[in-house]
């Protein structure tokens, strides 16, 4: 039984897209409400891998932080915080590199799919041991779950085998093994390219809080069938993207019944599906878009929620930390 979860989310880009949401905060909320502690943090020293200009870093995490709080995650219910505001998060992290072999870092996707692409001179470091921190920013809070995105189930599975060799070498249960909780239906959002994952780094995600002349051009940029080369053609519906989007965002089913039937027919243009999907996509965020606007004009606000955020995880933190440094033989001398 889970009691308790925490999960992150990396201020690589500005905004979040679609895919973060149905693929992981949406269930992150559900739990707020349905087991005893959820944490959720902003993973700011993770967006260092790639970001490494002072004021959009600034920017993307104060954009990540107003989203998540738009988005539900509810400071009262669940503990909310920045990583960078909590130290033990470095300092585990140093700890844990001891106890996963090279060998074993160098299978790690994140890695991997890097080296695709660019030379191992191209790499930095923080992206090689990434997977090393964020075991360090889940084990610290020793949860049960971690609701994540299919994307991360590789990362959840090393952290297990972290805590299971420190476990192993110090003898007993100091690290609790988390399960990675990943919907099966959607934990993996396809991108508006119809081929890869929707991901910031791609460029094939559909926002949230972008403005409405953004969204409308990420959703008209969305591949449909590609079989299909005029609307009087019948067309596929399944693995369609545009139909996938309708799914999860178009609450009206008998709008989606009726555009699926005619799609597969060959009596409707890509353009009404698409401007339909765009009506339904503001709908769904209406709501969110305007607590959003709210939060923006209340700084005060947001830095009491973080610093507490920060108090609250910092308390857990410790005594997890303390307990880690013990059994290795780092018993604090000073108080
Ligand atoms: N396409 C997706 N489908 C389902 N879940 C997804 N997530 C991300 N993309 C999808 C999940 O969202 C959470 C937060 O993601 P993140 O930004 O911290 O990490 P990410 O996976 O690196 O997201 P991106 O958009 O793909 O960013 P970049 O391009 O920077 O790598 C995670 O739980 C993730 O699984």
């Amino acid at each position: 039984m889970i009691k308790r979860a925490l999960s992150g989310i990396t201020p690589s880009g500005s905004n979040l897209h679609i895919g973060n949401y149905f693929g992981a905060v949406k269930q992150q909320i559900e739990l707020q409400n349905s087991i005893d502690q959820t944490l959720y943090f902003v993973a700011d020293l993770h967006a260092l891998t790639t970001v490494h200009d002072k004021e959009q870093l600034q920017n993307n995490i104060r954009n990540v932080v107003l989203d998540y709080l738009a988005l539900g995650v509810d400071p009262e219910k669940s503990i909310f915080f920045r990583q960078s505001d909590v130290p033990q998060h470095c300092e585990l992290s140093v700890i844990l590199a001891n106890y996963i072999s090279f060998s074993h870092m160098q299978r790690m996707h994140a890695y991997k799919d890097k080296l695709a692409n660019d030379s191992e001179a191209d790499i930095n470091m923080g992206l090689f041991n990434y997977p090393i921190l964020m075991a360090a920013d889940i084990l610290l809070y020793q949860p049960d779950g971690v609701p994540v995105g299919e994307d991360q189930k590789q990362h959840v599975e090393l952290t297990r085998d972290i805590a299971q060799n420190f476990n192993k070498r110090y003898g007993s249960e100091i690290l609790k093994l988390p399960e990675p909780l990943i919907s099966k239906t959607l934990g993996k959002i396809i991108g508006t390219d119809g081929v890869r994952k929707m991901s910031k780094s791609l460029g094939n995600v559909i926002g949230i809080f972008d403005s409405e002349e953004i969204i409308r051009k990420q959703i008209f940029s969305c591949f449909t069938d590609p079989n299909r080369i005029k609307a009087t053609d019948p067309g596929k519906v399944e693995g369609n993207p545009v139909f996938i989007f309708h799914d999860l965002l178009n609450q009206n089913q008998e709008e989606v019944d009726d555009l699926k039937a005619r799609y597969i027919k060959g009596s409707v243009g890509d353009v009404e599906v698409k401007e339909k999907l765009l009506k339904a996509h503001l709908t769904y965020f209406q709501p969110f878009r305007e607590k959003r606007k709210e939060l923006e004009k209340n700084n005060k606000l947001l830095e009491n929620i973080l610093r507490q955020g920060a108090q609250r995880a910092q308390n857990l933190a410790s005594e997890t930390l303390n307990k880690v440094e013990e059994a290795i033989g780092l018993t604090k001398v000073f108080n």
